[in-house]
């Protein structure tokens, strides 16, 4: 019998290869952009109260977003990335949190930082350019701000082999920007984390942006979810606007995170610029940003609460001036704040090496600041 080489190769195929690994990833959404609920996909753990609460927090999160934003046009606070558009990723998560449970952010996650009892004392002391503001996160189980692109997941990733190790029955939950999974850190944190099966959540929270870089040239791949299958684990795609589905996903992973660890993407947009010292008309049109106004979190979630005869003007206004009056009161108090400049010898190291200390006493000699005057 004659066999075509097309039909010989098919043959050999068959005999020779077969399928040693196939995974999919899942995209899910429970509330759209018109505030409709799929109650089929609803958690367990929501309810009306708890959708009012997300949109609280979410108010919140905006309103000193953008107090933040006009203290650093007037000189008043230091380069700041805003996270509007962005909330709904950051309090659906934090919410799904229990409270032994450690939040590792980036430099965006300031909805995170509230839910979790930030002070906003703590968040503007620290964005008027004081890492005092940053001890306020030991009380609340988080670390710092951390601006190092994806350096914040290998701690994270310690953190959560200290848990295992300890035996705390606590997780870790930590974030990335869509830049941050070209990292090498990115790779070396989820390969850590599926190798020991550690009790950590990864949220991507893709905001379509890395400065001016867009989702499209930072990788060939489809999702990034899937990154998570070749550390062994699973990855999931969410409407990162919609906080019921980010709470789900998050709390999911969080209450099987003794089996290991899950990744998240969240997708999201960057409604605003990427920092006060960024022009994002340069690289992006206007058109693409209306069409992710439509999905705004806070849009969607307003609609819903509305429609169920839970929120009005009225209530909105009241909100309103009470976010005003507390994010008024914690400017006004860190603005009081008296920083000693000998933390900027001092928090460096855990001793003070010499050549510092000689550096410290010329300082305080030259009459740079005169000491105990502080
Ligand atoms: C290691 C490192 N490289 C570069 C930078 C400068 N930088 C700050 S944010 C950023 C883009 C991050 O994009 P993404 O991870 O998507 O997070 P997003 O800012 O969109 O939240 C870059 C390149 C940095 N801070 N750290
Ligand atoms: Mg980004």
């Amino acid at each position: 019998m004659y066999l075509t080489k097309k039909l010989q190769l098919k043959i050999i195929e068959d005999i020779m290869i077969k399928k040693v690994y196939e995974d999919s990833v899942n995209y899910f959404q429970v509330m759209d952009e018109n505030g409709v609920i799929d109650k089929s996909q609803m958690s367990n753990y929501i309810d009306d109260s708890k959708i009012t609460e997300m949109y609280k927090w979410m108010s919140l999160t905006r309103a000193a977003d953008s107090k933040v934003i006009s203290l650093q046009r007037q000189g008043r606070a230091v380069t700041y990335g805003p996270s509007v558009g962005e909330e709904a990723t950051q309090v659906g998560s934090a919410m799904a949190m229990a409270p032994k449970d450690i939040l590792v952010p980036n430099f965006r996650q300031h909805g995170s930082y509230f839910v979790r009892g930030l002070p906003l004392y703590n968040f503007f002391l620290y964005w008027k350019g004081y890492e005092e503001g940053m001890d306020g996160t030991k009380a609340i189980n988080a670390t710092p701000y951390t601006v190092p692109v994806a350096t914040q997941l290998l701690h994270a990733v310690g953190l959560a082999f200290g848990q295992k190790y300890l035996k705390t029955d606590a997780n870790v939950l930590t974030y990335v920007g869509d830049g941050g999974t070209s990292e090498g850190n990115f790779y070396e944190a989820l390969n850590f984390a599926g190798e020991l099966k550690l009790p950590i959540v990864f949220i991507i929270e893709n905001n379509q942006w890395a400065i001016s870089t867009p989702v499209s040239k930072q990788t060939a791949a489809s999702t990034l979810a899937q990154k998570a299958i070749a550390a062994g684990f699973k990855g999931v795609q969410v409407d990162g606007n919609d906080p019921l589905a980010v709470f789900k996903a998050t709390h999911d992973a969080l209450e099987n995170a003794d089996e290991g660890p899950m990744l998240i993407e969240s997708i999201t947009y960057r409604l605003s610029f990427h920092t006060t010292s960024d022009d994002p008309t340069k690289y992006r049109t206007e058109a693409e940003v209306d069409e992710w106004l439509k999905k705004d979190p806070l849009k969607r979630v307003r609609t819903y609460l509305e429609k169920k005869g839970l929120w009005n003007e009225s209530r909105q206004e009241v909100m309103d001036a009470e976010n005003a009056k507390r994010i008024n009161e914690a400017v006004e108090k860190s603005e009081q704040f008296k920083p000693n400049p000998k933390t900027i010898f001092e928090n460096i190291y855990s001793f003070m090496p010499d050549t510092l200390k000689d550096e410290e006493d010329a300082a305080i000699n030259s009459g740079f600041w005169q000491q105990g005057s502080y």
